[in-house]
């Protein structure tokens, strides 16, 4: 037989790929590129939700919502726009707003996603958690474990906010979306008021697993923004500016597996030098005024905004009030530091991205 020539030869290894396809085959030869690139190809882009906005759909939500018509919960997940087919504000975490109005409960369930809570406004609402009643003050955070019974109930007189951040995302990849609705609207209240944080100390019973590795539920605001201030003075980071951990009391680290959490205080003026992680954030602007730039497109912020920040997106953060702005800030570093998966680059030259490219501007209600 002839030996092959070149240009036939290269018209027999088309065929076979496209063959290779047609059986549900690959070839790595053609593709491998596709998948192992020299930098992280991230699947979508920064956004921004004003508050605004998410305070004014709350509002009509809560005129046509019912709890005790169905209604699971009174909330909306703030979806990134390409992260549709998995409701994801990241690819790993979904936030969401929630409104419980005076004498309403939003009925007890339970899911294998981690949730947080993070009080916006409001203040003497409760969530049960495995039967113990964890009351709310504004800017507290608390944590529902995975699968832990949990029920919202609201008996006071003025309705209530937060901000939800669960795993489902994750999960989802996973492939472990459990879910199981209690058979009544209430977990009956089986534990005292304060029982992890206060009865128990830093003992815990040996039988209940959820306590173990999630020790305390609630992180009260007025300890956190105490520490803050406390901390104010001193150097912090380059990147980050005053940024607290929210730990696990025991073990130190993240406060669940999936989910860490943080506040984060820029001094007046701070400009924090650009970097960037392969893990992805989610910043609830607390209280003062600035912009953050990400990949060179700039993101103004106020109080009540929300804004995500995508893996490998460099970001650098502005105070541009003459006090200090404070966020709120959830992250899926967890997730990357248990694989082995956690990388950080520091921005060269002057420490911040040359170009802002762009601004980004949100839809906003006519006439906000
Ligand atoms: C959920 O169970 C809550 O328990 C809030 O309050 C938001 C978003 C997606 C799936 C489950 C809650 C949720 C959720």
């Amino acid at each position: 037989m002839a030996s092959r020539t070149e240009a036939s030869r290269d018209v027999e290894l088309e065929r076979l790929n496209a063959e290779l396809l047609k059986q549900n085959l690959t070839p790595t030869w053609a593709y491998y590129t596709s998948l192992i690139t020299p930098q992280p190809k991230v699947s979508y882009a920064p956004y921004l939700w004003k508050w605004e906005v998410l305070l004014h759909y709350l509002r009509r939500a809560g005129e046509l919502v019912d709890l005790e018509r169905g209604a699971e919960r009174r909330s909306f997940e703030l979806v990134n726009p390409a992260l549709r087919h998995i409701m994801g504000t990241t690819h790993t975490i979904g936030a969401a707003v929630q409104l419980v109005k005076p004498g309403e409960v939003a009925p007890a369930h339970r899911h294998l996603a981690n949730a947080i809570r993070f009080i916006v406004k409001g203040r003497g609402s409760y969530t049960a958690v495995q039967g113990e009643p964890l009351y709310m003050e504004e800017r507290d955070l608390i944590l529902t474990p995975s699968w832990t019974w949990h029920d919202h109930g609201n008996e006071t007189t003025e309705p209530i906010i937060w901000v939800d951040a669960l795993d489902y995302p994750f999960n989802q990849l996973m492939q472990v979306s459990f879910f199981n609705a209690y058979p009544e609207a209430r977990h009956p209240f089986t534990k005292p008021l304060g029982y992890t944080a206060n009865w128990m100390g830093f003992a815990r019973p040996t039988w209940e697993t959820y306590a173990e590795p999630v020790p305390l539920a609630t992180y009260r605001w007025t300890e956190t923004a105490r520490a803050l201030q406390y901390l104010q003075g001193s150097e912090g980071s380059p990147f980050d500016g005053i940024l607290l951990e929210y730990v696990n009391p025991f073990r130190q680290g993240p406060v669940l597996p999936t989910m860490a959490c943080y506040a984060q205080l820029l001094r007046p003026g701070e400009h924090t030098r650009a970097h960037r992680h392969t893990s992805s954030a989610i910043c609830f602007v607390l209280d003062g005024a600035g912009y953050s730039v990400l990949n060179g497109e700039r993101f103004n912020w106020a109080p009540g905004d929300l804004f995500m920040i995508p893996p490998w997106y460099w970001h650098e953060h502005v105070n541009t009030a003459a006090e200090e702005s404070r966020f709120f800030v959830i992250s899926d570093k967890p997730i990357y530091d248990t694989f082995n998966l956690s990388r950080e680059e520091a921005y060269a030259e002057n420490g911040h991205q040359q170009r802002v490219e762009k601004t980004f501007t949100p839809m906003l209600l006519s006439g906000a």
